[in-house]
């Protein structure tokens, strides 16, 4: 089990710790090696995607990363943005699949923007494309139109080798689920996403027995919010998967609860928590390490196949939910406020009871 550690900046070191600590438990024969990314990449080597971590990214079996990005990311130009070391590291090992599973446990109802009857048993997947769409699409860039007016262009891109690889990756996953798969797109505006619905569709009929249908990502957003109980695994592109997952998160409570697994063509993969580095509360021990926890387990699963160490580890966060511990993003009267440290160290002493 060779792992690389990529904590990057913020809060990621923070939660990559407490990751860590769990890991050190129910994996001690795990090698791992640390290597700079994000803001440190370029503190320490002058670039957000360092060769040498880059390198290490090819060596090891799985990464296990936490969070890039500063503060005033967007005003970076973007060969020096934090940021684009993640999006490097994507493209360069394919890793084409993101799983950002939303759950809802039990004991966090009250702190969902829903109502519970309405979140109760939730359980979706959001399958977010991750090598293409305006991401990464050519041309783009900054000219000056013939009004002397600066203007700013992106390229929605999608081949249809791309949108197949995708969509056997929804297919699949939902035949492990309850095989239903809900493409969202925007096929009447854009033509790349014509295409998009054109290729699911193609795919879907190799498999009869997963249900498939189409949303326009307007509608779908409003399904989410409205019924997201009817949704099994959403497949969509780069860019709307984005979005659609940090809506999903207000759901579940918490950004701080959602994890996600980037896979490519073989077992490697990356797992990283959903949230981004949050500058704003990095080094205060604040931060929710329960995404980073359980993007861990997501680790332990489909990389390094160990079902059983995974749901030890998704057993101990449920443990410490139901103990009533919770960092801030998640907190409500009657429970115990704690910081990062605290639980990560309440999740190590559940696996160990
Ligand atoms: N752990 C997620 C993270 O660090 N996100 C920051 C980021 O740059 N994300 C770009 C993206 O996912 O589109």
């Amino acid at each position: 089990m060779k792992i690389a550690i990529m904590a990057g900046d913020g809060i990621g070191p923070e939660v990559v710790g407490q990751a860590l600590k769990v890991l050190r438990l129910v994996a001690p024969q795990a090698e791992t090696e640390e290597a700079p990314v994000g803001q440190a990449g370029i503190d320490a080597r002058g670039k957000p995607l360092p060769d040498e971590t880059l390198a290490l990214a090819r060596r090891v079996d799985a990464i296990l990363f936490g969070s890039v990005g500063v503060a005033d990311e967007a005003s970076i130009p973007r060969e020096r943005r934090p940021g684009t070391g993640l999006l490097q590291l994507r493209e360069a090992l394919t890793l084409y699949a993101n799983f950002r599973p939303a759950f809802m446990f039990p004991e966090l109802i009250g702190a969902s923007t829903l109502k519970p009857e309405v979140v109760d048993g939730l359980d979706l997947v959001i399958l977010r494309e991750l090598n293409g769409d305006v991401y990464f699409g050519k041309p783009r860039g900054f000219e000056t139109n013939e009004k002397g007016e600066r203007v700013g262009f992106n390229t929605m891109r999608y081949s249809e080798s791309e949108v197949e690889r995708i969509a056997h990756a929804a297919f699949r996953a939902a035949r492990k689920r309850r095989r239903k798969v809900c493409s969202v797109d925007k096929a009447n505006v854009l033509e790349t996403m014509q295409l998009w619905r054109e290729v699911m569709t193609r795919v879907g009929r190799e498999y009869p027995d997963v249900e498939l249908s189409h949303l326009f990502i307007d509608a779908a957003s409003m399904s989410l919010m409205r019924n997201p109980k009817q949704f099994d695994v959403i497949v969509t592109g780069n860019m709307f998967g984005d979005i659609l997952s940090d809506a999903a998160a207000m759901l579940t409570g918490s950004i701080g609860m959602l994890p996600s697994a980037s896979l490519g063509v073989d077992r490697k993969g990356l797992y990283e928590p959903v949230h981004g580095s949050a500058p704003d509360i990095a080094g205060q021990d604040v931060a929710n390490p329960l995404a980073a926890i359980l993007s861990l387990a997501m680790m332990l699963r489909e990389s390094f196949e160990l079902e059983d160490k995974a749901r030890q580890v998704e057993n101990a966060v449920r443990t410490v939910l139901a103990q009533g511990y919770r960092t801030g993003d998640i907190y409500q009267p009657g429970t115990r406020r704690v910081g990062t440290t605290e639980m990560g160290d309440a999740v190590v002493q559940a696996l160990r009871a």
